[in-house]
């Protein structure tokens, strides 16, 4: 990619090693380097959120933007949309993230009819098509924006109107379109209005049926049309709603049960989203790695000062190497990837910050990755986890783990073996273990 119209002062982002002290490039995130038996960008398959990126211009509650978009160079939002499309190829080409992601609204404007946001939204998919083709630039996955517009304010598949749940269906019906037209490798629910303001004017359970047969319908019109991938949800428990329907990854896999959709459903699991729900970002990824279930990973952090939703870029290695040691065991993400759904300060103004950014994002789950190779190929990491189980690895353990044992059946063992001996569960040895690692 030649083209330098949005970030003339940019050029592609390399690899220069840790010894390097040039900010713009990579000092681990080494894109052909093979661990584990694959190169970091299989491992990763990093995704630049079109949002945060290339429509957020950093205002927050208390005040305007402050973040200057050199792709609004008009009055006429689809004239935009192209212009920024062709930044935010710009972008993505010279950062090397072989993925993006985007909602519906990111890509083209609302109209003010539901067809005219179907052609607006044909109109730019069309040219994103032209692009991908052009750069080798995927889309790990689509969304539909359902939670900005004013009709959304009461939830969308589960709005006690069936009006807007019908808007909603319009909205997900086109944007799955999207996603297939650009081989999108999965599509994502986020329910950011699906949950409640308040109980007493709720009823919770009807709308948690609503949104189960929404999901249904939306997998069956998806499959209909020749989407393979993975449908994700990600879950959140608030934010903007005061409980989220969504509300952690055990949440999810109850409800993915309950209503039938197990088979086609995955986890996007967010770190910002997990710390709100008071677990560590580890906790969810193994949560749902455990049963199969790990889809995708939206990449951020959030702040242990503030209770909220930061979206931080992610740079805190000691998170990276827990969630890399999580993936190697899973055997990787894909066809799920790192989606960087993370924006930039208010105060961080230049256009190189977004650069910086990413590059940021990229090298610490890069260095987690180095890290939590060297600690399960080289300690005994695995082993001592797995050694405080050895009493169930045969025996009366074992015919226990089989269903073989009767209430009385261990209580006649627990008069014979008497008090248990005390095993430590070795916790301090883990933690200076897993630092010890940390060069
Ligand atoms: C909001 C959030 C969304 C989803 C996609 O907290 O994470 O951007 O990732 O709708
Ligand atoms: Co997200």
């Amino acid at each position: 990619m030649t083209k330098k119209e949005y970030f003339p002062e940019i050029s592609r982002i390399t690899f220069e090693g840790p010894e390097s002290d040039n900010p713009l490039s990579f000092q681990y995130y080494e894109e052909d380097r093979v661990v584990a038996g694959k190169t970091m960008k299989e491992h990763f398959r990093f995704a630049v959120a079109y949002w945060h990126s290339f429509c957020n211009v950093n205002s927050d509650p208390f005040g305007i933007g402050t973040r200057n978009l050199p792709w609004e160079k008009t009055s006429d939002p689809i004239e935009n949309a192209k212009f920024r499309l062709d930044a935010a190829f710009e972008f993505i080409t010279k950062l090397g993230t072989p993925y993006y992601c985007f909602h519906d609204r990111d890509l083209s404007p609302e109209g003010s009819t539901v067809a005219e946001s179907e052609k607006n939204l044909k109109e730019i998919v069309s040219l994103a098509k032209q692009y991908q083709k052009d750069t080798g630039v995927k889309l790990l996955w689509g969304t539909a924006n359902l939670f900005s517009h004013p009709r959304y304010m009461n939830g969308a598949a589960t709005n006690p109107d069936f009006d807007v749940v019908c808007h909603a269906a319009a909205q997900v019906k086109a944007a799955l379109e999207a996603t297939v037209e650009l081989d999108g490798e999965n599509y994502v629910f986020w329910g950011g209005r699906e949950g409640y303001m308040h109980l007493f004017n709720t009823m919770m359970r009807k709308e948690l049926d609503h949104m189960g047969t929404f999901l249904r319908i939306a997998r069956d019109y998806g499959r209909s049309i020749g989407f393979k991938g993975t449908f994700l949800i990600e879950p959140k428990p608030m934010e903007p709603t005061k409980h989220q329907y969504d509300f952690d990854a055990a949440t999810v896999i109850g409800f993915l049960r309950e209503q039938d959709l197990i088979d086609d459903f995955k986890l996007n699991i967010e770190a910002n989203h997990v710390t709100l729900a008071s677990h560590s970002f580890a906790h969810d990824l193994m949560v749902a790695a455990e049963v199969g279930l790990l889809g995708s990973i939206d990449a951020n952090r959030g702040d242990n000062q503030n209770g909220w939703d930061t979206d931080y870029f992610p740079t805190d290695l000691y998170d990276a190497i827990e969630a890399m040691i999580i993936l190697l065991d899973n055997g990787g993400i894909a066809p799920g990837g790192f989606n960087f759904d993370a924006k930039l300060r208010r105060n961080s103004t230049d256009l190189e910050d977004l650069f910086l950014a990413h590059i940021g994002g990229m090298d610490t789950f890069a260095r987690g990755l180095l890290i939590a190779n060297e600690i399960l190929n080289n300690s005994n990491f695995n082993e001592l986890r797995e050694g405080r189980y050895k009493s169930f690895q045969s025996g009366d353990g074992k015919k226990f783990e089989d269903g073989k044992m009767s209430l009385p059946d261990l209580r006649d063992l627990a008069h014979k073996k008497g008090e248990p001996t005390l095993k430590s569960g070795k916790q301090e040895l883990l933690e200076n273990l897993i630092n010890r690692y940390i060069k």
